[in-house]
């Protein structure tokens, strides 16, 4: 049933319409999430990630619970990396770059184990995965099309790294026309100064991106 629900948030309250409001999961790959992974092997802290699953399993499951649609993306490219800029395949790590042998097969290659959802957070079937070769989720993907389809105008946000992938999408989402809303503890960074400045930034200046709001709040409001 379509409801409307106020939900606590900077700048203001925010009030969204189930129907049509989606939530968006970015990114929650292994590749990005397990210890030995291609984030760890990139110097960063997993643990900062892996904070982000509980409250995001709430969230994941009041959604379905409401009759949200649930979108999910993952980050990667095509076995042959022809979907990969040069750019980007020569940035990072020189012992571990995407295409490589990682601990959980080629680093964010699609249908390798790495670049799945982890199992905490898996799609049900029927649910949206969005496979996207950049770091925004509308790039090269056919995600505007769905959300137009299902009338979608709301975005909740929630994934990782908040800096790189939640901060594109919900930047190429605005220039679109969508309205963002961040759910603080449901997005993760490998550096917590970069996840405190990301979600400033969304708030700022009275909503300059979006909402920032969390799962609490979320919870209270679909309760
Ligand atoms: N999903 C996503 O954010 N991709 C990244 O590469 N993030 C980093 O923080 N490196």
């Amino acid at each position: 049933m379509r409801t409307t629900l106020t939900v606590p948030a900077d700048p203001a309250p925010v009030v969204l319409d189930t129907g049509s409001t989606a939530l968006l999961v970015i990114d929650m790959q292994r590749d990005f999430l397990l210890p030995g992974g291609f984030g760890e092997s990139l110097g960063n802290d997993v643990g900062r990630l892996q904070q982000v699953v509980p409250p995001l399993r709430r969230v994941l499951a009041a959604c379905r619970e409401a009759g949200l649609l649930v979108v999910h993306t993952r980050e990667g490219h095509l076995p042959d990396l022809s979907d990969c800029p040069p750019a980007k395949l020569g940035r990072g790590a020189p012992s571990s770059r995407i295409g490589d042998p990682g601990r959980y097969g080629r680093i964010l290659v699609r249908g390798e184990y790495g670049h799945d959802i982890v199992d905490e957070l898996a799609p049900l079937p029927g649910e949206p995965v969005v496979d996207k070769p950049g770091k925004g989720a509308f790039y090269a993907t056919d995600l505007e099309d769905r959300l137009r389809a299902t009338g979608v105008r709301t975005l909740l946000v929630t994934g990782v790294t908040t800096e790189v992938c939640v901060h594109t999408t919900v930047r190429e989402a605005n220039d679109r026309g969508y309205e963002c809303v961040v759910l603080g503890d449901c997005v993760g960074s490998y550096d917590p100064e970069f996840q405190r400045v990301g979600l400033a930034m969304v708030s700022a200046q009275g909503g300059l991106f979006g909402w920032v709001s969390d799962s609490a709040a979320l919870l209270g409001a679909l309760a």
